[in-house]
């Protein structure tokens, strides 16, 4: 198979995913540069420790401003940092947006031009920066998809390109179902986590199952009527969310690691987004505001 031809990439947000998209596309013989917001920006040569243990160093382009030029705009920060990371650029974007992190909401708040093409992506990948080194620490399946503007040829584009740099990559036709999934993993699996300090397969035992099952009611409540292709029963729901505590069994989640560092959650864009959507559908969800409570966060949405 010949070889893509080379993109500048403008990747916003060097946190471990948006460092392991940009290793992999130079990898693959493309330009990255990273808009940061730091005013040290991070030196050039970054380490890589890939899946299978290789170690490389690759170079890429720090910078505080938009690059004049570039193929497309990979935005990986954290959810709550969406709007304040592009909205003072997003005029000047003429490139496609790929919007790649956990929760929801945050593009609804963005102020799209119409002409703007905007896709949504969730991945399974995992990575970790372990000092100043990226380690790519679990094989995953990104799912991307339109939000506005692009159609099912130019996805299937763009699923080649970044496919060819990171595999596996799926178009899917309803974004919104593989984004709900994620939501309901994490809004079950993330908060308990935090709260318990505890790693992803700990929540396998007999004594979060009461409490693991009145969530997913909740969550399959709201879900289920915000989304009328919504495939899963509560009981398929529960086994895809044990399935992933146990394939991650030995991690901890990005939300009890947020609290552990004393970072801001995600829980705003994850149960927060659950709980506003069931506000509007006049559906009370008592576990879940209680996690919310649990979790100190209830004013920062
Ligand atoms: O997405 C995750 C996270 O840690 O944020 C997983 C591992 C799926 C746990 O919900």
């Amino acid at each position: 198979m010949s070889k893509p031809v080379s993109k500048h990439i403008c990747i916003i947000g060097h946190g471990a995913i948006g460092l392991l998209w940009g290793h992999h596309f130079t990898a693959a013989g493309h330009r990255v540069t990273f808009m940061s917001r730091r005013q040290q920006l991070p030196p050039s040569k970054q380490c890589f420790t890939s899946y299978d243990g290789i170690e490389s160093v690759n170079e890429f382009t720090f910078s505080h401003q938009l690059p004049h030029h570039c193929d497309f705009v990979l935005v990986t920060t954290k959810a709550y940092q969406v709007f304040d990371a592009i909205s003072p650029f997003l005029a000047k974007i003429t490139a496609p947006i790929i919007l790649l992190h956990n929760g929801m909401g945050a593009v609804e708040a963005l102020p799209l031009a119409t002409y703007q093409q905007v896709m949504l992506a969730t991945t399974t990948h995992g990575a970790l920066i372990n000092e100043d080194s990226l380690n790519h620490t679990g094989l995953g399946n990104t799912i991307i998809g339109n939000y506005q503007g692009l159609t099912d040829r130019e996805l299937e584009h763009w699923q080649q390109l970044l496919g060819s740099a990171l595999p596996t990559v799926e178009v899917h036709h309803n974004i919104q179902l593989p984004l709900l999934l994620k939501l309901a993993i994490n809004c079950v699996i993330n908060p308990l986590t935090a709260i318990h300090q505890c790693k992803n397969g700990e929540l396998l035992s007999s004594e979060f199952d009461n409490q693991i099952d009145k969530l997913i009611h909740e969550v399959q409540q709201v879900i289920s009527k915000l989304e009328p292709d919504w495939p899963h029963s509560e009981a398929s729901l529960k086994q895809a969310i044990l399935d992933v505590a146990s394939a991650t069994a030995n991690n901890y989640s990005s939300m009890a690691q947020d609290v552990k560092y004393g970072r801001t959650t995600e829980i705003a864009y994850i149960n927060g987004y659950l709980l506003k959507q069931a506000d509007k559908l006049h559906i009370p969800l008592r576990e879940t505001k209680k996690l919310i409570i649990n979790l100190s966060e209830v004013d920062k949405y």
